[in-house]
């Protein structure tokens, strides 16, 4: 907690136009959202590209459809883990590369209230998610496997002609059909040109139909917001990491390369600290139960959100020329909060950082705000500090991290 007037840089990243600023307030804020993978792909477990990678012909891998029997409710399962997660957002795959179409659509019967569950999923989902008080997205892929003219739209202007009405018609269903729509999360423009998509015509009319919503870039626009996969880059525009908790984004039996949550964590401060988002994905099975170990690490993740949420929710990124050792840096108002995750517990160091003294020290430099206070986030206990022109270090901390 440092005296008003110098904490850092900028506060937050410049928007160019009022109206994108007033539709991705809340987003800004909101940080941390869930990607849900879920489609026909699931049945099989071997992720979300089987058809493809596979080479699994076509009526061959329709017939999924009959075993896709997701269980009453699983939609708001997942809503109410996003909210224990403490993720504010959450994205669903509404059609992803196989075709699938998880709603009740009228442009084609390869959807999900037509066969296998008959049900409308997507119906379900934004329903779900709205009882939590989540911000509701929908992802949609342009890239289309399935549809005949899917392939051939590249190069018949008859076939292209279809598909891009099709698709249109596809994406107004979805933006009409199903009240408040808060992120349009589109993927893969192949093989296509945005141009061939129409995609100026196409965003004009998703905000026409819902003047609230932001959405990505993957359409081959800018958007509102980029979209950097499995990785954390930092853009001059608004960003979104996304990433998987294992290595699939769709249900991926064999796969158990979890994420910890101590990883989790901190890569969403990181995304926090360089001004963006973090989008973490789930995959559920076909009966729409998520892997237990997703399960295990996000409440371990919203359980460090409950007493360090403060550090994360509408944070500021680059607030600060601070830096240091495995250390993380967010801010909020004159408050800097420095995320330490290698905590450097005197007796697990090496002999010689004896020379500094007895304690467990974290030293911060570039805070040239003088700092008033110092605590402990998650209990509120004090903490000692010094302060030159150098570092502010932070002593007499406990020996093991809170
Ligand atoms: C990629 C897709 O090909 C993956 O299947 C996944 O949906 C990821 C988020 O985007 O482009």
């Amino acid at each position: 907690h440092a005296a008003p007037q110098t904490i850092g840089g900028p506060t937050l990243l410049p928007y160019q136009e009022h109206t994108r600023a007033d539709r991705m307030r809340w987003w800004h804020e909101a940080k941390f959202g869930m990607f849900i993978h879920w489609g026909l792909y699931s049945v099989i477990g071997h992720q979300e590209w089987v058809l493809e990678s596979e080479g699994i012909p076509i009526p061959q891998y329709e017939r999924l459809a009959r075993h896709f029997n997701p269980k009453r409710g699983c939609a708001r399962d997942w809503a109410r883990l996003a909210k224990r997660a403490g993720q504010k957002y959450v994205v669903l795959t509404a059609k992803h590369h196989e075709g699938f179409c998880l709603w009740d659509s009228k442009l084609t019967n390869y959807n999900a209230a037509k066969q296998g569950p008959r049900r409308d999923l997507v119906r379900e989902f934004v329903e779900a998610a709205r009882a939590e008080g989540l911000k509701v997205g929908l992802y949609y892929s342009l890239m289309d496997w399935h549809h005949p003219d899917g392939e051939t739209c590249a190069t018949d202007p008859a076939a292209r002609e279809r598909f891009v009405a099709y698709t249109h018609g596809l994406i107004r269903e979805l933006l009409t059909n199903y009240g408040t729509i808060d992120i349009l999360w589109y993927d893969v423009t192949l093989p296509l040109t945005p141009q061939q998509w129409r995609a100026d015509e196409m965003n004009a009319m998703v905000f026409d139909l819902q003047p609230q919503i932001i959405v990505n870039n993957r359409n081959g626009l800018a958007g509102d917001f980029s979209t950097p996969e499995h990785k954390v880059a930092a853009d001059k525009r608004a960003w979104e990491t996304c990433e998987t908790m294992n290595l699939g984004w769709g249900y991926q039996r064999t796969d158990d390369e979890w994420k910890s949550p101590k990883r989790i964590v901190n890569d969403l401060t990181l995304c926090v600290q360089q001004g963006g988002n973090y989008l973490l994905n789930i995959g559920p099975d076909a009966a729409g139960d998520v892997p237990a170990e997703s399960v295990r690490v996000l409440e371990a993740v919203g359980g460090w959100l409950k007493t360090n949420g403060a550090a994360i929710y509408g944070a500021r990124g680059r607030a600060a020329d601070a830096f240091g050792n495995y250390t993380n840096f967010t801010a909020s108002g004159n408050t800097l909060y420095v995320h330490v995750y290698f905590w450097p517990s005197k007796t697990r160091a090496a002999a010689w950082l004896d020379f500094f003294g007895p304690e467990t020290v974290v030293a911060v430099g570039g805070v040239r705000a003088r700092a008033l206070s110092a605590r402990l986030l998650g209990t509120g206990q004090p903490v000692h500090f010094t302060q030159d022109a150098v570092s502010l270090r932070l002593t007499g901390l406990p020996e093991v991290a809170p």
